[in-house]
């Protein structure tokens, strides 16, 4: 169930330097409809947990410490098609392969600094939009 919801954070660098708004704005152009969404600071240990299918690849150490560095904004998004589709608005992990008009275009500043997550399958889409949201404050 919940095929047409994916789950999305956006990273600390973009919070600190006031793209929320800028980062919702093309969220809601790009057809999502927000379902859930709060401000919040990710403790290492809670970042471990949420990136744990991570924790064998190299990056993970710094990931984990970059994902707890500052506040993140986590959100439940809705649209048909929702998984896929946000993966193109955001763009490639790697903001120099990043196509125009993606999200990871105008705000990555790096591989790891790359601005927003985006869930890779609706079964992970519904762990993480739980991972932070209770049902009561999902509409
Ligand atoms: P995300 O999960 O954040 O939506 O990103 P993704 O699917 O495009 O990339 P994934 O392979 O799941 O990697 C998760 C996050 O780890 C950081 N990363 N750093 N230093 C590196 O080589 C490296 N590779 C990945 C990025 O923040 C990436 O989004
Ligand atoms: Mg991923």
């Amino acid at each position: 169930m919940a095929t047409n919801r994916t789950f999305t954070m956006i990273k600390p660098d973009a919070t600190q330097e006031n793209h929320i708004g800028g980062i919702l704005s093309m969220i809601e152009a790009g057809g999502f409809r927000i379902v859930a969404l709060k401000k919040t600071l990710l403790t290492a240990e809670r970042a471990g947990e949420f990136y744990a299918v991570h924790k064998e690849r190299p990056f993970y150490g710094d990931l984990v410490k970059y994902m707890s560095s500052g506040p993140i904004v986590a959100a439940i998004l809705e649209k048909d098609n929702a998984v896929a589709d946000f993966r193109t608005l955001i763009g490639a992990t790697n903001p120099a392969q990043a196509e125009e008009g993606t999200i990871r275009k105008k705000y990555a500043k790096s591989i790891e600094a790359n601005a927003v997550h985006g869930s890779d399958s609706d079964e992970n889409a519904q762990i993480e939009g739980n991972f932070f949201f209770g049902s009561e404050e999902q509409f």
